[in-house]
């Protein structure tokens, strides 16, 4: 595969790469990113996933927003692929910084990863929005189960109750919302200061999280995505493949 070698020889030589990724990363672990043919995008659904996953059509059409979440992003049984586990080998030898992560399925934690900024939230993180209890991924998982008990028509229908009576919201930023500014810093610093840049699996437009790119100043930025980015133009290196093929190559 073109480039390869050059990557190889790369990160051979480097103790400071920092990866950026999306959820291309993912794909290969069973969980549809938005944008690839088979993605989200391009199944049938009354709303786009902009709309469902906003923070207006959570607080207005909750029971239509889990519906949604449940079928396609609180999926069980993931498991990582040779790209996260390759990322966390390469921190536990001291290779990587950081691996900043625009996912929300906690596969990288799954695989090893220790520095993980997850720019969007996780889906393993969930708190009740009246009291603020904190509810893991399997709690939310079968609540959403019972509530499938209600009349499809209800407004509560799927969607996880606290034991207050409060609505339980994932710890994901959802469209509208702000990323955490502690986690952006933190990314801004790693990729300033990163000797390589791999950016993978990612569509690069969904901002601000895309516009990171920019603060990278060295000299080995590497693509490897499925399909062209608006970004290759600007890399040193770009490889078209899947990205655990690629990882597993490395
Ligand atoms: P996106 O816009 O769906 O783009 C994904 C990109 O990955 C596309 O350019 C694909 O060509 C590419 N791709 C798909 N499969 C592979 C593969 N095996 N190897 C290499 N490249 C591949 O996704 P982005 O992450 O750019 O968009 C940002 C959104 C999507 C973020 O807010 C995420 O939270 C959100 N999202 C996350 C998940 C997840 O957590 N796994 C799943 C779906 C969407």
């Amino acid at each position: 595969m073109e480039g390869l070698e050059t990557l190889k020889k790369w990160i051979d030589e480097s103790n400071n790469i920092v990866f950026f990724g999306g959820a291309g990363v993912s794909t290969e672990s069973g969980i549809p990113d938005f944008r690839s043919v088979d993605g989200l995008y391009h199944q049938k659904y009354d709303y786009p996933p902009e709309t469902i996953l906003s923070h207006t059509f959570f607080m207005r059409k909750t029971s239509e927003f889990y519906k949604f979440y449940a079928d396609k992003l609180l999926l069980e049984g993931a498991k990582p692929n040779a790209a996260h586990l390759k990322l966390a080998e390469w921190e536990e030898k001291g290779k990587l910084k950081a691996v900043i992560t625009q996912n929300i399925d906690g596969l990288h934690q799954m695989a090893g990863s220790k520095e993980v900024l997850e720019l969007h939230g996780s889906v393993q993180r969930n708190y009740c929005m009246k009291c603020h209890k904190f509810f893991d991924f399997s709690d939310v998982k079968s609540k959403v189960e019972e509530a499938k008990a209600l009349d499809p028509k209800s407004p509560d229908y799927m969607v996880p109750k606290c034991e207050c009576g409060g609505t339980i919201k994932p710890d994901v930023v959802l469209y509208e919302e702000g990323l955490d500014n502690t986690v952006l810093t933190k990314s801004v610093n790693y990729i300033a200061n990163a000797d390589i840049l791999i950016i993978g699996g990612t569509s690069l437009v969904v901002y601000p999280a895309a516009g990171l790119i920019d603060y990278y100043r060295g000299k080995k930025l590497v693509l490897v995505n499925l399909s062209a980015t608006p970004q290759d133009r600007r890399a040193d290196l770009v490889i078209h493949g899947k990205i655990g093929e690629v990882f597993s190559q490395l």
